[in-house]
């Protein structure tokens, strides 16, 4: 953007005093009338006219491009803004996932990057006006055999040497913190210890992405849903602009914040990612009274789960084995899915399964995300989130709102570029993604 220094800076203050006052907050009295007479509810989100010009365009209405559309606003006063997505606001991956946040990785670029999108998420609640729900119970990843447990030892002194509480446990303190569990030495796959990440938990998604939405909106930004991209024009190596099933738009900037769907957004502009897209499924159970009060995962069993604020037990398992865009649930899946849960809490076998669904993963070849520039100017990458994008939809969208304001890459993300692979420059992560893969 060509602005003087001034009018940023007058941006910037009004659009602070404008996210400080927050969107439309009701009296009691509104409250009770509207929940009484169920009508006459204002709508969430307006339908604005698509212009034919923005400052930057991001593609996908999901967490990463609401975040980076709420603090290109808030952070930078840049609200002459256009969210795209060809569906509904959180209705990719952002709206399917177990809703699962922790920092506890084996790498220090995650472990950093993750830490910090904790953080903003421990905020989120203030700083957007909105209940998200977040509930930091504790998150342990149990160890079956010894090679898991060195693994554990190993992320433990990686997340202690960036100052994140993680440490490896013992049966008799798993115990405690999850009585249901079978850590007796009988169990068909022993629980020999555990990485324990007491700040993890988990935080409504629904909420998340509503809040970024709202809050993004009420400073200017035009979220449009149902509006597809169906070309990105590059001319002389820079972007200038989309077209999409509702008009064409220019734009200096470009920002690709898809899930799923990334690298078929990314053929529009010439650019190749080096993503295989595997389904991921989960399935949620009837609600019944308060009794796990931690995430459990276990990676050797490819399972993880955690209970609700309304009762119900949240599972999720490992990718699908094979590529696929289909978002289909399997019998399969619930057979191998509840066939581990019971070896790990026998005692939940008469619970019933509600419902079951699948979302889209963008597998990189070492479970790192790719963000920043790509070799289209104007072009941005925010995509590779495999099963782990829920997590960083804040310090993603910290971080790209930084990169399209300033044009420089924040150090945060700057492992994460797409160049690293022709480089040689993997950023290792499978050792802690919540199950194999
Ligand atoms: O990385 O914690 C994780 C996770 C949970 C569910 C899917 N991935």
């Amino acid at each position: 953007m060509n602005d003087s220094p001034l009018s940023v800076v007058g941006r910037r203050v009004r659009s602070l005093r404008s996210a400080r006052r927050g969107p439309a907050r009701y009296s009691a009295f509104d409250l009770v009338r509207r929940g009484a007479l169920g009508k006459d509810w204002p709508r969430s989100f307006t339908q604005p006219d698509l212009k034919s010009s923005y400052d930057a365009v991001i593609i996908g209405a999901g967490v990463h491009g609401l975040a980076t559309a709420y603090y290109l606003a808030a952070n930078h006063g840049m609200t002459n803004v256009a969210v795209l997505d060809k569906a509904y606001i959180g209705g990719g991956g952002s709206g399917r996932n177990t809703a699962i946040v922790r920092s506890n990785y084996l790498t220090p670029e995650g472990v950093r990057f993750y830490d910090r999108s904790v953080k903003l998420y421990e905020n989120l609640a203030v700083d957007l006006n909105y209940n998200v729900m977040f509930s930091q119970r504790g998150h342990l990843t149990l160890a079956h055999n010894d090679s898991s447990l060195r693994t554990m030892r190993w992320r433990a002194e990686v997340n202690k040497l960036q100052g994140i509480d993680s440490e490896v446990i013992g049966p008799d303190h798993i115990s405690k913190l999850v009585p249901y569990l079978d850590v007796s030495p009988e169990a068909r796959y022993p629980v020999l210890g555990a990485l324990y990440h007491p700040p993890g938990g988990t935080i409504r998604h629904d909420a998340v992405n509503w809040g970024y939405a709202r809050a993004a909106e009420h400073m200017g930004v035009h979220i449009h849903q149902y509006t597809e991209v169906t070309a990105i024009h590059v001319e002389a190596d820079r972007v200038t602009g989309v077209s999409t099933n509702r008009g064409d738009i220019s734009a200096p900037v470009v920002v690709n914040c898809t899930a799923g769907w990334a690298s078929t957004v990314c053929d529009l502009a010439g650019v190749r990612l080096p993503l295989i897209t595997h389904p991921l499924q989960a399935a949620v159970t009837e609600p019944v009274k308060m009794f796990l009060h931690a995430v459990v995962v276990s990676g050797s069993l490819h399972v993880y789960v955690s209970q609700t604020d309304r009762g119900e037990l949240v599972f999720g398992a490992s990718v699908d084995p094979y590529p696929s865009y289909s978002m289909r649930g399997s019998l399969e899946f619930t057979e191998e899915l509840a066939g581990h849960v019971l070896e790990l809490m026998p005692s939940i076998a008469k619970l019933r399964v509600l419902r079951q669904w699948a979302g889209l993963c963008d597998m990189t070849p070492d479970y790192s995300p790719i963000m920043g520039v790509t070799p289209v100017d104007g072009f941005l990458l925010d995509v590779g989130w495999g099963t782990y994008g829920y997590k960083a939809g804040p310090v993603a969208g910290e971080a790209m709102a930084e990169l399209v304001a300033t044009g420089k890459t924040p150090e945060i993300i700057s492992s994460f570029d797409l160049a690293r692979f022709a480089e040689g420059r993997l950023v290792g992560e499978k050792g802690a993604a919540a199950v194999g893969h």
